[in-house]
């Protein structure tokens, strides 16, 4: 049986050639941001990916078949849809048979990625140690994809929604390289910092490229997390967005929010406790990323050529 992927055709071509390719996840699109700015936020950060000279596959499920790139109408019909599956490692292969609409997370987008032949992917947060985890078991199946799958994914760090070190500490025991890119403290994702150094520190596209390669050398399995900060002038400092956190996570609880409904909640909560501030970092951090990104997919096929 043939691979169930279907690719546009600028990214085909892109493949064939050995050109840089940045793959874009849809959840992010379907339930991280509101329509409209969900749109012009994926519209934004496919541009940007090609202004930094690569070309951008944003991944989902649609029509029985993974969807490597979306024509610009596609894109549309998804970012305005309500109805799309949040689709992860374990979700995947449903939505496809069942012929549903699906976004995929960061970890079936790595996965799609890998399938498609592209080792490079650029993204805003990745799922993580949900806090209270000793209790909920509330673990991101992000973390263990990036110890399963050989895909760089450049993200702005983990949320402070998050148990920040004991997601640390899950990539650590999954064999994850986790960068920080030109600092050394692990960012925040609205922030800069999270107040924790990072294990690995990386100044340029071109040795994230390098241990990337080296990694497929040895025969390691898994990929790289780059957490790129936040642009400064797009920041929320800690102080300001960690009582905010803490508020909606209040929230969540109060209400029972569980399993897959808690990231997209609290998400919407912050939103609307920093009256659309956090929205306008969270797109300033995926443009930021879709540049980086689109850097070491350069350098990996420089090195390949
Ligand atoms: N963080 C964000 N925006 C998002 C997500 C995370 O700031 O849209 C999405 C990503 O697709 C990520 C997923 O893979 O949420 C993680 O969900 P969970 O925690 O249920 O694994």
């Amino acid at each position: 049986m043939t691979l169930p992927l279907t690719f546009s055709a600028d990214v085909r071509a892109a493949l064939d050639a050995g050109h840089p390719v940045v793959a874009l996840e849809s959840t992010i699109i379907t339930h991280g941001m509101p329509y409209p700015r969900n749109l012009e936020a994926a519209q934004a950060v496919e541009a940007e990916v090609r202004a930094a000279g690569a070309v951008p596959a944003t991944i989902a499920v649609m029509n029985g078949s993974i969807q490597i790139g979306l024509e610009a109408d596609t894109l549309e019909e998804l970012a305005r849809t309500s109805g799309a599956m949040k689709v992860s490692r374990a979700d995947l292969a449903v939505c496809i048979a069942r012929g549903a609409v699906g976004a995929t997370t960061v970890a079936a987008t790595m996965i799609c990625a890998d399938l498609a032949g592209i080792s490079v992917f650029a993204t805003g947060g990745i799922g993580g140690v949900h806090r209270g985890a000793e209790e909920s078991f509330d673990i991101s199946a992000d973390l263990l994809e990036l110890g399963a799958t050989p895909v760089s994914v450049v993200c702005a760090g983990a949320k402070a929604i998050l148990d920040i070190p004991k997601t640390l500490e899950v990539l650590e025991t999954h064999g994850v390289p986790v960068f920080a890119y030109g600092q050394d403290d692990f960012p925040a994702f609205w922030s800069r910092s999270s107040g924790l150094g990072a294990p690995l520190r990386a100044d340029t596209a071109a040795e994230i490229a390098a241990a990337h390669m080296m990694r497929a050398t040895l025969g390691l399995p898994g990929g790289q997390l780059i957490a790129n900060p936040i642009p400064q002038d797009a920041e929320i400092p800690r102080a300001e967005i960690v009582p905010v956190i803490e508020q909606a996570l209040a929230e969540a609880s109060a209400q029972g929010i569980a399993a897959k409904e808690v990231t997209p909640f609290l998400l919407q909560r912050i939103f609307e406790l920093t009256e659309g501030r956090s929205l306008e970092a969270n797109i300033a951090l995926v443009l930021n990323n879709a540049r980086l990104g689109a850097q070491i997919a350069g350098e990996i096929a420089t090195a390949r050529a």
